[in-house]
């Protein structure tokens, strides 16, 4: 069989050996994971047609309006791996605090724990603008049968045994690594299956794309200033193109198709950044550095980060290496706080 006709289920199988599991439990966590994106795509492909937009009524930790279908693919996620009991514990952007999962008897024999933004860019579904997934997947630190703590989710990126995201966009696509490179899947609507589309992504060394919301500039480090002058003079292969769309996955994945720099800076109205070290920055940043590029908080590597709470925020800059290392020779001429 042709290598690029590969469904996802059969890329698992054929790479269990990476996996460091003998039981095939990671391969029934991924299929869990791509049994909820499938779950999540329809639902969002049909949002303009159903009362499922505007706001839930509600609002998450993070005081945002939580719209319809931020809590549908929470819950979608949260029972999919609820069902399968192959989690012992779950994280998400939507609930304040870590879930725990016991099993069948009522112990906490799995080892695995998922931390994930279940629909990222949600203010963006009713503009009809993609969306995503976000997720982490790490190893228990707490031996198996005992109660899950915090502890097992305040793990630094660097522990992460696999993360991906699933952009819901012009077409559904599931791009996943477990720490042997990164590949990406497009869902066959018609089949229902995930397909071998993108084998081997890599951030191109080099790139002319810059993705921030420079509607915050007065409010930025001076680095990040004086990196976006660099990026707008006339010079070498410069200006660059700015291009944002307000959606993390769908920036990141162009960026990396075409090369680029997502950048999140602290601001006066995020002093310490506005994404998510644990279901946001750590997913990507693993993925990133799978394909060869780079992210950081604009001094330290994102996987090296020693997590503090489940909902932290970090400044984020993620995308094709050379990129992500001019800006920190910017900021590097600044005091941390400038
Ligand atoms: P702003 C969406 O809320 C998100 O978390 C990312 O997906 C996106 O890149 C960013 O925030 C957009 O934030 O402040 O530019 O609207």
């Amino acid at each position: 069989m042709k290598k690029n006709n590969l469904t996802l289920g059969e890329f698992i199988i054929e790479n269990q050996k990476h996996y460091k599991s003998t039981s095939g439990e990671f391969s029934r966590l991924i299929s869990s994971i791509k049994l909820a994106a499938k779950i999540v795509n329809y639902k969002v492909n049909k949002a303009g047609l159903v009362d499922i937009l505007g706001d839930a009524g509600d609002t998450n930790i993070q005081g945002e309006d939580q719209q319809k279908l931020d809590v549908y693919a929470n819950d979608v996620f949260m029972q999919t791996l609820i069902n399968r009991e192959i989690v012992c514990g779950i994280a998400s952007e939507e609930e304040d605090d870590y879930v725990t999962i016991k099993g069948k008897h009522e112990t906490n024999e799995n080892k695995y724990v998922v931390l994930m933004d279940p629909l990222d860019g949600s203010s963006n579904i009713d503009v009809n603008v993609s969306v995503g997934t976000i997720f982490s997947i790490y190893k228990r630190v707490t031996p198996t049968g005992t109660p899950v703590d915090k502890i097992d989710f305040l793990q630094r990126g660097n522990q992460q045994v696999a993360a991906g995201y699933v952009v819901y966009g012009t077409s559904t696509m599931l791009v996943l690594t477990s720490g042997s490179g990164v590949n990406g899947f497009t869902l066959n609507p018609a089949i229902g299956s995930f397909y071998l589309s993108h084998p081997n992504m890599k951030f191109p060394e080099n790139g002319t794309i810059y993705s921030i919301n420079e509607g915050n500039y007065v409010h930025f480090p001076q680095g990040v200033k004086d990196y976006l002058k660099y990026c707008q003079e006339e010079k070498e292969n410069r200006p660059y193109t700015s291009r944002y769309i307000g959606s993390l996955v769908s920036d990141f994945h162009r960026n990396m198709i075409k090369g680029g720099i997502y950048i999140y800076p602290t601001s006066t109205k995020n002093p310490k950044g506005k994404l998510r070290l644990l279901y946001e920055c750590n997913p990507m940043a693993f993925l990133a550095e799978q394909a060869n590029g780079k992210a950081s908080d604009g001094y330290v590597r994102i996987l090296d980060i020693k997590p503090t709470e489940l909902h932290q925020r970090v400044p984020f800059f993620c995308g094709s290496k050379s990129m992500v290392k001019k800006l920190e020779e910017f900021m590097a001429k600044y005091p941390k706080d400038a």
